[in-house]
């Protein structure tokens, strides 16, 4: 059974491998919620792929320490009616004084990159042609990922789901002024603007339970990023107690009419992201912010967890799940990274790795019964700082080196442990991590690759057997 099993899958990977070959091309889906890192994340790969080209820079990078890698260009993207991603302009704001984080992305962007590199296998035939790879990669904002798990849900049952989290702490109090104006609408004539006026006002709790309560679960993920949405009916929905299915005409008519606003937006605006452009990547970096949470507390990280769990679910790597049916992608990579892991010392990397393992643990289950490559690492980007030591009495403990964003001072600090596992509720009494948010590293010269933790082993693992 076992043999069996092998046998299939070394046929199913020398199969993808030859295809792959063949057709030169890759698509890299970068998944992560809002501000994980995904533009640093592929700022960062552009950078090494195009700056890195040195077995110091990147050891791990088998074309690049084998001096194969000729060079790394960004070529025509795929679709003029998307916007480009904008690598010159992000490096730009990292090299400015002082340097500058991407902003929050505000819509879909993409970018083709051309790889040439010499074959091993055509590396003793003289004259041969260096081979190709076209490289493709989108940008978003993290925030309409939160909408994939409503593909599942019908207006009922998402209405119960936001209903009864509108009612629970953190968001019951904050909520308790929205709450009391959708009930208003009950029992009278739908009047559209009324809808309009309660809808904005539901994206503006949506907007305070980010930004001031840092929650994760938050859908219509669009009401947060509207791009050219913004004032729309598709977007002039929010849920409903189910109750007024029992009530009087008028309540059950202005369901109806919100629950026809919530079946074009799941079908015409996320199904129809979705399928362009997640349906035909290859591989897939899933991007988690493990740290920031663990600093805010148990609220937050056991939010952050949720949102994961119901995303990745969402990608139901099994071949009979509904996404499979739904998009039919053809993924075998999956790379799980620890992001921001310049955060912490050297010696939490593995605590910070189990972590991203126990959080994503599902989605890796069912990943490896489709034969899926997985990967888990913590991994910086663009490393904002140094490693050092502090004295704490006689003894000498790794710390982190740094300019805090706040106030541009450096500063050296010893952050705490990361649980190796998920943290428990004493954690959180304790409160033993502290997150400072670091300015990047002023860079040396413009031609100096960007610092990273762990890059050269995530881009090993997303392109190294295409470029062998
Ligand atoms: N120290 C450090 N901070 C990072 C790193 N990557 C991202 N950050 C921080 O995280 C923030 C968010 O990163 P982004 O790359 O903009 O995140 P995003 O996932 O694109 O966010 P959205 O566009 O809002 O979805 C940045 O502004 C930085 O403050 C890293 O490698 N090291
Ligand atoms: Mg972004």
């Amino acid at each position: 059974m076992e043999l069996k099993r092998t046998v299939k899958q070394a046929i199913h990977s020398a199969n993808t491998l030859i295809e792959r070959a063949r057709s030169q091309h890759l698509t890299l889906a970068v998944t992560g919620l809002s501000r994980s890192g995904k533009t640093a994340f592929i700022t960062s790969l552009v950078n090494q792929l195009q700056q890195g080209n040195t077995p110091e820079h990147l050891p791990l990078f088998d074309v690049v320490r084998e001096r194969r890698l000729k060079h790394v260009r960004q070529v025509a993207q795929p679709h003029l009616n998307v916007a480009s991603f904008r690598y010159l302009a992000g490096m730009r704001n990292l090299t400015a004084t002082p340097p500058k984080w991407p902003e929050p992305t505000k819509t879909i962007s993409e970018i083709r990159l051309e790889l040439t590199f010499k074959a091993k296998s055509n590396r003793w035939l003289s004259g041969s042609e260096p081979s190709k790879l076209l490289l493709d990669i989108i940008d978003y904002p993290g925030e309409w990922l939160l909408d994939l798990p409503m593909l599942n849900l019908d207006f009922q049952q998402w209405s119960e789901q936001q209903w009864h989290l509108l009612e629970q702490p953190p968001r019951k109090d904050a909520s308790a002024d929205w709450r009391q104006q959708a009930l208003a609408l009950l029992g009278r004539e739908p009047c559209d603007d009324a809808i309009h006026e309660c809808a904005d006002h539901y994206a503006k709790l949506l907007k305070e339970f980010k930004q001031t309560l840092g929650l994760s679960l938050l859908q219509p993920g669009r009401m947060l990023m509207p791009g050219d949405m913004e004032g729309t009916p598709a977007l002039a929905f929010f849920p409903l107690p189910e109750q007024c299915l029992l009530d009087d005409a008028a309540s059950k008519a202005l369901w109806h009419i919100l629950k026809a606003r919530y079946d074009y937006y799941v079908k015409h605006v996320v199904k129809a992201f979705f399928k362009r452009y997640f349906s035909h990547f290859d591989r897939q970096v899933v991007l988690v912010d493990c740290l920031q949470p663990l600093n805010e507390g148990e609220a937050h990280f056991r939010e952050m967890q949720q949102a994961i769990g119901q995303v990745m679910n969402s990608f139901q790597y099994g071949e009979q799940s509904w996404w499979q049916q739904l998009f039919d992608p053809k993924i075998d990579r999956l790379l799980i990274a620890a992001t921001k892991a310049d955060h912490v010392t050297i010696e939490q990397f593995e605590p910070l790795t189990n972590l991203v393992e126990q959080i994503t643990e599902d989605a890796r289950r069912y990943a490896s019964f489709s034969d899926i490559k997985i990967q888990s690492q913590a991994l910086a980007s663009i490393r904002a700082t140094k490693f050092g030591h502090v004295q704490q009495g006689k003894k000498t403990v790794p710390a982190l080196k740094g300019n805090r964003i706040s106030d541009g001072q450096s500063i050296t600090l010893f952050p705490g442990d990361v649980p190796p596992g998920l943290p428990s509720p004493a954690f959180f009494e304790q409160h033993s991590f502290n997150f400072v948010a670091f300015a990047p590293q002023p860079r040396q010269s413009d031609y100096a690759p960007l610092p990273h933790i762990g890059m050269d082993k995530a881009i090993e693992f997303l392109l190294g057997d295409v470029l062998k």
